[in-house]
């Protein structure tokens, strides 16, 4: 059986997560924090988190263990099958982890865990999230989905980076970035009201008193 190594406040972790369940597959899931111990490290070459343990050994980088789960699990098709709307799809991915995620991450130190960031990153940070939700109001279909009129596995990555996004730059940026992108607070509504998503948000607030825990340990 599949195992999924993570925690669940971790989006990354989510959006696997989601995409399991959607896909009905039965998977194992086991409870662990980024870190660099060699064990960790022989299965997660940067120690993040999420890791996927197959039968044929490990994988991380959550856009490489999406294609795997696709290309081997049965259920429901989250990419579409002509090469160019599925390439549309990964263009979506790419986007809102490189231009949403990882900018917005850089001021999670601030926002979320009581640390501050500099004046320079500050200022980064929100031009690229300027640039990037620009750059997604081009791209982006919300047809009702983010990709047009299916499910992918762009709408994992969106309901799991924009949400945090949107609450960092609402924060530090006094920025709206949902009403920045049309269609983008109904497609977030509507797929926070999926049982799947809903699993995944009771799992996130359950975990999140440890996670808390461990992060005021540090
Ligand atoms: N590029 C990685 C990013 C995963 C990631 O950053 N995960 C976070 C937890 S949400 C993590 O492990 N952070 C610890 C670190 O960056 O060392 C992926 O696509 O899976």
């Amino acid at each position: 059986m599949l195992k999924l190594y993570g925690f669940p406040v971790s989006n990354y972790f989510n959006m696997i997560k989601l995409a399991l369940m959607e896909k009905e597959v039965l998977y194992e899931e086991v409870t662990v924090y980024p870190n660099q111990a060699e064990d960790y490290l022989q299965i997660s070459p940067m120690g993040k988190v999420p890791c996927l343990l197959t039968e044929q050994g490990a994988l991380s980088e959550t856009s490489v263990i999406l294609d795997y789960i696709e290309e081997t699990q049965a259920g429901t098709a989250f990419y579409p099958e002509d090469a160019y709307a599925r390439a549309k799809v990964r263009e979506l991915m790419r986007e809102l982890e490189l231009y949403i995620e990882l900018p917005a991450r850089r001021c999670y130190p601030e926002v979320f865990f009581g640390g501050s960031i500099s004046e320079q990153t500050r200022t980064e940070a929100e031009e690229a999230l300027r640039k990037g939700v620009a750059a997604l109001k081009r791209t982006a279909v919300f047809a009702p989905y983010i990709a047009g009129e299916e499910m992918t596995y762009a709408d994992f990555y969106f309901i799991y980076s924009f949400d945090l996004a949107s609450q960092v730059a609402a924060k530090l940026f006094q920025l709206d970035l949902p009403a920045m992108l049309p269609g983008s607070k109904e497609l977030m509504a509507s797929m926070a009201q999926r049982p799947a998503a809903q699993k995944v948000a009771a799992d996130l607030r359950a975990g999140m008193e440890e996670f808390v825990k461990l992060s005021s340990a540090k």
